[in-house]
């Protein structure tokens, strides 16, 4: 249908052209609207939801007509478009972040699609901050921005770290004037919310949408079936796999898009956020409905909706569920569809589409859209396989998050085949051909076939390896730091770089967003560096580098005094929200706040990330603080020793990991024993902080004077907490293992804590612990006893017994014996330069945030654009 209007309305459109608010005024009469219409509400009974809602949707619209001219723009220019595949997104709220992108203080901004399309300047005067305008207005009618903003629940469509890391790479693609989109999953439950209840952890289903989503933009019109099940006509001439063929599928499902608006900071550029929702389709069974199953057909087609009821709650764990793979086929079959007719109206030939279209895979749950467009390019397109399959491996490109065997994706070849019958005959067809090029390289390596092929063998049931299908389907493989991209190199990938040669595999090391992880998060220190360095309009947010500037200020004391003012402040708000969750009882004690070191842990609770390790230090200094007081010490002489400390743990486990549970319980067990004792006063405090999440993370990370980064090495891909810790000002206690290294190498090794065995030594030290019994270090074996004992579970003697098992009997695979004497070396060390060196650590502190612009995600895009995607801004 061609929607076009005619000419000779066009004018009529114009003079209505619905306009952006621009000052306070306008924002004013765009929220009193949506309050009266929209929500059909008065000013007699609008409360704080009400008005975060008219809010929203003020910003929205403003969001909206930039969004339209950004699309406008791109579909004039055709430029080369990127699409970032992500089963993830972990945005947090939005209100904060549009208001601080949608600063409409780009005055000079050329604003190209204006009411005449001829280019026109934007108004001089207008107002220079929104979010600053936008707080005094909503002031004027009668409520608090802050308050406004609380009102948002957290979008928490993602895990952990590589959810957020897809949400950072939106803001920075728009920021950097990328034509990009994101494609996602509209899950109606994000990740479960975390109670803690007696100390365990208790999920509870997280229905975001419950009042609502005022960002999103539903697309009725934007709608694509989706079939599974069903088999592939073999019938007549139809015999080649290589030909197209006809799939007659079972099951129908549609995908519906819903948009969210994405703002870059500083640009009036505005991408999208994609995210599909299934449907049943309309077409009902009435061979069901005439047998009189009424009931049957109408829950058969209920069932559709179940495929994007809910994410996942694994991180860094792969569970083989057909929903779960059901849920990857959707929106990768969706996606590209999607993508494909965007193309078609381009009207270009098909060779020119890798010219035109980047698709990342972020991990390997995208992997099967690398299939679904060979199926479209040969099936429907009826290309020859091989063009197709040049095509296919030009477009795509993949991220590796991890090297741990548990986390890498395969998929039982009859589970699939069930569900995707061609897909399944296109695999085997690829790694086929795959295979013969390996043999004819490496004839004689007999072995080398097994291990590389795309189907695994010899185990109860065939498996697609997801990550080499990955490989293969794609021009470009990254890792997402220097010593993770390295490791896939010699361990997983390691047959991929002797066949196709090192150059196809890179590094491109992860970063965050500054908007949201220090402007939004920390608005004090913002304001400090935007004043140290005479930038009011906050460009240094797009300039990250620019701020070794502040280095030369890192011994200045009046500085320090300032820098030191913001980080209590910062603990202050922490311990206000602390005494909020804890029913108003303060746990915190104010008074040496100043004294007070706040050690944070706060990430998915993993073995791997060693939460074990931390609190089994926790135990050792309390023991040892125990001890000092049973032999006459007084408080004062144990402060000496031990000084002042709060230890926060934040995270949450998959429901079904055991031991991350068990370590959760510990840690309360402990936090219970410790700060009930009084005969150790406020010397020390352990505090789990429940359903750690986006929106408590923006109070919890500025706060940190230390935080833990402590995975065995050459477990951790790259962590980008470290990195947001880091850029707060907030010092690092770490293995040498992901982003850590580079952290290191840009703030410089005298301004972080390292400690450990190194990623070289883990093999052998697993093994060792194999085949010789676990040496125990004579501190950690007081702590493991202490734990048997069943001083934190009185009631239940034995109940940490498995944690201290696979330390004792099952051969210690993350290593917390070996580093344990390390890290609590380096804790002393911590300790003391703390409470001795106070200025040194401010010192520190200041050169932390002075050398971290490398993290900002801009530079991650930046590069990705330049050695991965080839595709380059779109301005003005
Ligand atoms: O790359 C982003 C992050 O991804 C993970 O969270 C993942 O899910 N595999 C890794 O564990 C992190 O190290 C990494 O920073």
């Amino acid at each position: 249908i061609d929607a076009t209007i005619p000419l000779k309305s066009r004018s009529l459109w114009q003079k209505h052209q619905v306009k952006k608010f621009e000052n306070a005024d306008q924002f004013e009469g765009r929220f009193i609207d949506h309050v009266e219409t929209t929500l059909a509400r008065s000013l007699y009974n609008c409360d704080d939801l009400a008005a975060y809602e008219a809010t929203s949707m003020a910003v929205r619209d403003n969001l909206t007509i930039d969004w339209n001219k950004t699309q406008q723009k791109f579909t004039t220019r055709d430029p080369k478009r990127i699409y970032y595949l992500s089963l993830e997104f972990l945005m947090g709220r939005a209100l904060d972040n549009a208001l601080i992108n949608m600063d409409i203080s780009d005055k000079n901004e050329t604003d190209v699609n204006g009411a005449s399309g001829k280019p026109t300047k934007k108004k001089e005067g207008a107002a220079t901050n929104t979010k600053e305008m936008v707080a005094e207005s909503l002031d004027e009618l009668g409520f608090r921005l802050e308050d406004v903003i609380e009102q948002e629940p957290d979008a928490a469509l993602g895990n952990g770290g590589l959810g957020r890391l897809a949400a950072c790479f939106i803001d920075s693609m728009a920021t950097e004037n990328i034509p990009a989109w994101g494609y996602g999953l509209r899950y109606e439950y994000g990740i479960f919310a975390q109670k803690i209840i007696d100390g365990y952890q208790v999920e509870t289903p997280d229905y975001w949408l419950n009042l609502g989503n005022a960002w999103e933009i539903e697309r009725n019109e934007v709608q694509f079936p989706v079939t599974f099940y069903g088999y592939v006509d073999r019938s007549e001439k139809n015999t080649s796999t290589l030909a197209p063929s006809q799939w007659i599928g079972g099951e129908r499902v549609l995908a519906c898009a819903y948009d969210f608006p994405v703002p870059g900071y500083k640009t009036s550029n505005v991408n999208n956020l994609r995210l599909w929702k299934a449907k049943p389709t309309t077409e009902f069974d009435f061979a069901k409905f005439n047998s009189g199953d009424y009931q049957n057909s109408v829950e058969a087609q209920q069932r559709a909706e179940s495929i994007t009821a809910c994410l996942y709650p694994n991180d860094n764990f792969e569970q083989g569920k057909e929903l779960r793979l059901k849920q990857q086929y959707f929106w990768c079959s969706a996606s590209l569809h999607d993508i494909i007719r965007r193309y078609k109206k381009t009207k270009r030939p098909w060779r020119e589409f890798p010219d035109q279209v980047a698709i990342q895979l972020n991990d390997t749950h995208p992997t099967l859209a690398v299939v679904e467009l060979q199926r479209i390019l040969v099936d429907l397109e009826k290309l020859d396989w091989h063009d197709a399959w040049d095509i296919v491996t030009k477009t795509f490109a993949y991220t590796n998050h991890t090297v741990m065997q548990e986390a890498l994706e395969k998929w039982p070849v009859g589970l699939f085949g069930h569900l995707l019958p061609r897909h399944l005959e296109i695999i085997y067809d690829i790694n086929w051909f795959f295979l013969q090029d390996v043999a004819k390289k490496f004839p004689k390596d007999v072995d080398l076939l097994s291990r590389i092929s795309i189907i695994e063998e010899g185990g109860q049931e065939r498996q697609i390896r997801m990550a080499f299908l990955a490989v293969v389907g794609s021009h470009k493989v990254n890792g997402v730091a220097e010593l993770h991209s390295e490791l896939i190199k010699t361990t997983i990938f390691g047959d991929f770089v002797k066949f196709f040669g090192p150059s196809k595999f890179t590094n491109v090391t992860n970063g965050i967003t500054p908007r949201r992880w220090l402007k939004s998060a920390n608005p004090a220190l913002d304001k400090l560096i935007s004043e140290t360095l005479q930038d009011p309009e906050g460009n240094y947010l797009l300039d990250m580098p620019a701020l070794t500037k502040l280095s030369a200020l890192a011994d200045d004391k009046e500085f320090q005094k300032k820098w030191y003012k913001v980080k209590k402040d910062n603990k202050i708000r922490l311990a206000d929200l602390i005494k909020k969750l804890n029913g108003g009882v303060d746990i915190i004690d104010r008074e040496h706040i100043d004294d007070t070191l706040f050690d944070m842990q706060v990430k998915r609770i993993h073995e791997y990330k060693r939460q074990q390790l931390n609190i089994f230090g926790v135990i050792y200094r309390y023991l040892a603080m125990k001890t000092m007081i049973a032999n006459g010490a007084s408080l004062k002489e144990v402060e000496e020793k031990f000084p002042r400390k709060v230890s926060f743990f934040g995270g949450k486990s998959a429901p079904g990991y055991y031991m991350a549970k068990l370590i959760i319980k510990l840690i309360n067990s402990v936090g219970d024993v410790i700060n009930n004792d009084v005969e150790i006063g406020n010397l020390l405090k352990v505090v789990f902080i429940p359903e750690y999440n986006v929106s408590k993370a923006e109070i919890i990370i500025p706060a940190s004077d230390l935080s833990e980064h402590i995975s065995t090495a050459g477990t951790e891909a790259s962590g980008t907490s470290n990195m947001k810790f880091a850029m707060n000002g907030g010092l690092i206690i770490g293995t040498v293992d992901g982003a850590n290294v580079e952290i290191t190498r840009e703030i410089g090794e005298d301004n972080i804590f390292l400690f450990g065995n190194l990623s070289e030594n883990v093999e052998e030290l697993r093994y060792n612990h194999q085949y010789q019994e676990t040496p125990i270090p004579e501190d950690l074996d007081k702590v493991l006893k202490h734990i048997e004992e069943g001083n934190f579970s009185p009631e239940n003697p034995n109940e940490f017994q498995p944690i201290v098992d696979t330390i004792k009997a099952h051969g210690d695979y993350y290593l917390c014996s070996d580093d344990f004497d390390s890290y609590i070396a380096t804790q002393e060390l911590v300790d003391q330069v703390f409470h001795t060196q106070r200025d040194e650590w401010t010192k520190k502190s200041i050169l932390s945030v002075a050398n971290c612009g490398f993290f900002s995600s801009d530079r991650c895009i930046q590069e990705y654009s330049e050695t991965i995607w080839n595709v380059e801004p779109v301005k003005k």
